[in-house]
């Protein structure tokens, strides 16, 4: 018998075998990778574990995958639920970024601390927004609409096996192995040719809407490893000669400790692709829609972390517009230094980041009461904090890299009202909960509050 766990760390292994072969730069990126994240560990010894142990951060990927309509989202979350991820966050990346970005996402990822320990392989979903009169005129619509309708991107025998599995949380050998089979080339580059008139009309709308709307199948666009100093990757990638878009997205390079999530990527590659154009002829022409991404990630924030970094990036805006010849990570950076919390310590007693909490085995023994507060409790040694792992995604960073690579901006009517679409519709939409990931982190936290209590005989009354 195959468990979830072990389908979910196997579809994510043979997935990058598969992508390592359709985009040989996605192979030196991971190459890369693995050597900073040797090198940090030589350096830094158990500290580089903190957010992670090597074996995890070494296995870990992140994927993205853009589907055409909620029926092809819901059969996705199958697929994913039957190896164990479920859907967690909203993000409305039309209002994120600045060209024409018609899509709502969420991501497919583990939400038990054990089964991220295990695997934490999430996968970065996006669903087009077709009924956005911004985007798409009536005609357009229909079009379009029609065009989903008559394609299929999953076989039914590969539902119906992840439909196995997920209600029996695991599958016998022959079955998993036939699942992997169809569920990873349901994700390979599909040769059948392309109707050329058809991709360009919907480019000229957005070369998202063309990537996922203009063919009748769906890929991999791209697979993500982590990465102990996405800096130094950085400067290791550019030396060889590999073009990477002009920032890391999310938090600057700063002294403090690591938060949320750092991401840059490599510009899409031109590949080759079979079009058929208008008079039955099939040539081969070029497509740029895959490329290479690598992050770095860093603590959970809590909601009001969350709303500094919110206010954070509007000021680096602010300034940035102010001051167009600056440097915007080194105005980002004096920021932070401003207004964020140094060290672990007082982001956790400040409320600002996530944490778990232990007994401390060499806490004060001498029949002293323990004090009530979490600050008290860290600050004479009761207590150890771990910090919780940042496991989602950021809105404005996925924009950034989505807008990175495209060709052409795209277009977009702002004289039309948008179409309305939120956490409840897409939950509605896919038939699952669309969960909230900040009551995730806050429950983990808790629930280490709780045992701390247990442990110290103080009746949950931590605050
Ligand atoms: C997704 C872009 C966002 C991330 O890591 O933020 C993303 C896409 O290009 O489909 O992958
Ligand atoms: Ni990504």
């Amino acid at each position: 018998m195959i468990s979830q766990w072990q389908l979910r760390a196997a579809f994510a292994s043979r997935l990058s075998d598969m992508y390592g072969r359709e985009v040989p730069a996605y192979t030196t990126l991971v190459d890369v990778s693995r050597e900073v994240n040797e090198d940090v560990l030589r350096a830094q010894g158990a500290d580089a574990e903190r957010l992670g142990s090597i074996s995890r951060v070494t296995a870990e990927r992140h994927g993205a995958i853009r589907v055409g309509t909620p029926g092809e989202l819901r059969q996705v979350a199958r697929i994913f639920g039957a190896l164990g991820m479920h859907p967690v966050g909203f993000y409305d990346l039309r209002e994120a970024a600045a060209s024409a970005v018609p899509v709502v996402s969420t991501a497919f990822r583990p939400i038990d601390g054990e089964e991220l320990a295990r695997n934490p392989f999430r996968v970065f979903t996006s669903l087009l927004t077709p009924a956005d009169p911004r985007f798409f005129d009536a005609g357009l619509r229909s079009r379009l609409e029609t065009f989903l309708a008559g394609r299929e991107l999953f076989p039914p025998e590969l539902l119906a096996l992840a439909d196995r599995a997920e209600a029996e949380k695991e599958l016998p050998d022959a079955a998993a192995e036939r699942f992997l089979l169809l569920a990873v080339q349901a994700f390979e580059l599909s040769a059948e040719p392309i109707d050329k008139a058809w991709y360009e009309t919907l480019e000229k709308v957005s070369a998202v809407a063309a990537d996922i709307g203009g063919v009748r199948s769906t890929h991999i666009n791209h697979l993500t490893p982590r990465v102990l100093d996405i800096d130094e990757l950085y400067r290791r990638m550019t030396g060889r000669g590999i073009e990477m878009i002009d920032a890391i997205q999310g938090p600057p390079d700063w002294k403090g400790p690591d938060l949320l999530l750092r991401q840059t990527s490599f510009r899409a590659l031109a590949e080759p692709r079979a079009l058929r154009t208008p008079d039955g002829s099939v040539i081969t022409g070029a497509l740029r829609v895959r490329f290479g991404e690598v992050e770095a990630r860093g603590i959970a924030v809590t909601r009001e972390g969350r709303a500094l970094y919110d206010r954070l990036l509007a000021l680096v805006d602010q300034q940035a517009a102010l001051h167009p010849r600056a440097d915007r990570s080194e105005l980002a950076r004096t920021l932070w230094a401003e207004h964020v919390p140094g060290s672990e310590r007082e982001l956790a007693t400040q409320g600002l980041a996530y944490f778990t909490y232990q007994v401390a085995t060499d806490r004060p023994r001498d029949g002293s009461r323990p004090p009530t507060g979490i600050g008290d409790l860290l600050g004479q040694g009761w207590v150890r904090a771990e910090p919780v792992v940042y496991e989602d995604f950021l809105p404005r960073s996925a924009a950034g890299i989505f807008q990175s690579n495209l060709s052409g901006e795209g277009s977009r009517n702002n004289d039309q009202e948008g179409a309305a679409y939120d956490s409840a519709w897409l939950s509605g939409a896919i038939d699952r909960e669309v969960l909230d990931p900040f009551a995730l982190y806050e429950e983990q936290q808790n629930r280490s509050i709780a045992q701390v209590a247990r442990e110290l005989g103080l009746d949950g009354a931590i605050g």
